[in-house]
């Protein structure tokens, strides 16, 4: 079962403002936050719960499931980082997974038509991802980012301007040390949507926090469901 049920329409438009978090990463609770955040209006949810302090077994399954029902209730997409069995467990729209986790190939056979992202660091990752059956991209980091441990170095933003020129077309959305502040930019060098953790996780409005990031986007981007990437505008 191969087929992609995904749009690269709808792809783009949910890639807007993409808030991944899992418990560890919040300040209160997790399901408050993220309703905050979906209040706020986010396009698309990853659940990610790995680092010190993450849950495991039955308790990571019963927040997964908890999320994923909020965010069925809302409307927003909801992707399981890394973990293929939980989302398919939990009837998720997606999976992420990276270049350490189980091969896209593979990912792709076992969730048939969900959303599968890919990170990819540069254009040859990116190819290869698309070539696994991608459906996005996450591209970064972008920027310094302190939430993930193993994370490498920032790349800056020419990385995505490196994308286009290598005539890649896969829906892209950018992460690592994006805010409010340099979204912007990020849609301008030429990706769909934003990605971050702690924007939204650590801010003390989730709500006014979504709503400035899905702001700063669509200022660049417009709402129409496609970036006018760099040549066009
Ligand atoms: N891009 C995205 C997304 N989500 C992610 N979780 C990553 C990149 C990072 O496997 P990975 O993926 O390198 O690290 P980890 O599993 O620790 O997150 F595009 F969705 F924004
Ligand atoms: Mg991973």
């Amino acid at each position: 079962m191969n087929e992609h049920t995904w749009h690269d329409a709808a792809i783009r438009e949910a890639l807007q403002v993409y808030f991944i978090m899992g418990s560890n990463n919040c300040l209160k609770d997790p399901l408050l936050v993220l309703e905050e955040a979906i209040e706020g209006g986010i396009t698309l949810f990853q659940f990610r719960e790995k680092g010190t302090g993450a849950l495991k077994g039955e308790a990571k399954v019963e927040i997964a499931s908890r999320m994923r029902e909020l965010c069925r209730w809302h409307g927003v997409p909801f992707i399981v980082n890394d973990d293929v069995e939980l989302a398919i467990t939990i009837d998720a729209d997606g999976v992420h997974v990276g270049q350490e986790d189980e091969g896209a190939a593979a990912v792709r056979e076992r969730i048939g038509g969900k959303l599968l992202g890919v990170s990819a660091y540069n254009v040859a990752e990116a190819e290869a991802a698309i070539r696994s059956g991608a459906d996005y991209i996450g591209v970064g980091p972008l920027f310094t980012t302190q939430t993930k441990e193993d994370a490498k170095a920032a790349s800056g933003l020419l990385v995505l301007a490196e994308m286009q020129g290598s005539d890649i077309r896969i829906p892209i959305v950018g992460i690592g040390g994006i805010t409010a502040a340099n979204a912007g930019e990020v849609i301008r060098a030429g990706a769909d949507g934003v990605s971050f953790i702690t924007a939204i996780s650590h801010a003390e409005d989730p709500t006014g926090a979504a709503r400035e990031l899905l702001h700063a986007v669509q200022s660049v981007r417009g709402t129409s469901g496609y970036n006018l990437r760099a040549g066009e505008q």
